[in-house]
């Protein structure tokens, strides 16, 4: 697969981009969008970014000029028409929220930069990397073909992304390659520990009570091979702290003596059901995400439920049951 000749194919064919990522953005498509905006204006394209949903306030580090346009029904664009999309970070269109509507009706083209799997019918003419640890090492990736050294802000945002979707290092998808890029964002002048400082010890009261209540919510399955947890419209409602927030406690079971799965069961206020998974070893749960419509990779995957939460919750486990026969 030649990916960069995919993206060389789309940048050819187009002169003015929106950059957008998914709905609940982190630190990964954030710092992607950053670093891929600095890639177009480098050569002579015109650039914006616009996601669905604000950035976390524990994330502005990543966009300390506040490039990023927050989406809004009453927007205006001018030459609206002339752009074609870039979606970081998905590889379904259809995950950036609200805005996706608005601008499916006007967009002609769409090149998905990503690394997540399930979209095997989107490789032939998109960049999408199952193998790459994050979406910012791809953007990094595509720097070095152009020669492109990034800014100090770029190659801040960048290093968060990896950091982020690489669990500090230690996720299964990390690689030589990945250390060999940190290496190169450091040397630009960023600090490590201010990057770690800021997205792991920068939690709130609000966050921390929001842990609690979830960890509460814990439910040992299959001899404590599975634990589920919860995250609920009223969790959100009684703690004040954001969705996003609780979304991340998923991996905290992982960290327990014989646990290989954990589920949450999760809904913001006013939105939809959804189920994550994440697993250790050979539990491979992307097929059980994109038999629900949903995608991911093998250990970390998820899906929009059709159903309310207490059945939602009784399906994935009934699912999850054929891991643990
Ligand atoms: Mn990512």
């Amino acid at each position: 697969m030649d990916y960069f000749a995919n993206l060389e194919k789309y940048l050819h064919a187009h002169d003015h981009f929106i950059i957008s990522t998914h709905e609940s953005p982190d630190p990964d498509g954030l710092g992607a969008e950053i670093g891929f905006k600095e890639i177009l204006l480098h050569l002579g394209k015109h650039a914006i970014i616009i996601n669905s949903d604000p950035t976390p306030t524990k994330f502005n580090f990543i966009d300390p000029d506040n490039e990023i346009i927050i989406f809004d029904e009453k927007m205006i664009i001018d030459n609206i028409s002339n752009y074609t999309i870039f979606v970081l970070d998905t590889n379904d269109f259809n995950n950036i929220g609200k805005a996706y509507h608005y601008l499916n009706n006007i967009i002609k083209d769409v090149f998905i930069i990503d690394h997540h799997e399930g979209a095997n019918n989107k490789l032939e003419t998109n960049y999408i990397k199952v193998e790459a640890s994050s979406t910012s090492e791809i953007i990094c990736t595509i720097m070095e073909r152009y020669n492109i050294k990034p800014s100090f802000k770029a190659a801040q945002a960048l290093y968060a992304g990896i950091v982020f979707d690489t669990g500090c290092f230690k996720y299964p998808k990390t690689s030589s390659h990945t250390f060999t890029i940190a290496a190169q964002l450091i040397s630009s002048g960023i600090k490590p520990y201010e990057v770690y400082q800021w997205i792991y010890e920068n939690n709130t009261l609000e966050v921390f009570r929001l842990r609690a209540l979830m960890l509460s919510s814990m439910e040992v399955h299959f001899g404590g091979k599975l634990i589920l947890m919860e995250l609920t419209p009223e969790m959100i409602k009684a703690t004040n702290a954001p969705f996003s927030e609780g979304e991340v406690n998923i991996n905290l079971p992982l960290s327990i003596n014989g646990v290989v799965a954990s589920i949450l069961v999760k809904q913001d206020v006013g939105g939809p059901v959804k189920v994550s998974m994440r697993t250790k070893g050979d539990i491979d749960v992307a097929v059980i995400a994109i038999a629900n419509g949903g995608g991911g990779h093998k250990n970390a995957a998820g899906f929009k439920s059709p159903h309310n939460f207490e059945t939602t919750k009784q399906k994935i486990l009934q699912e999850m049951s054929a891991f643990f026969k």
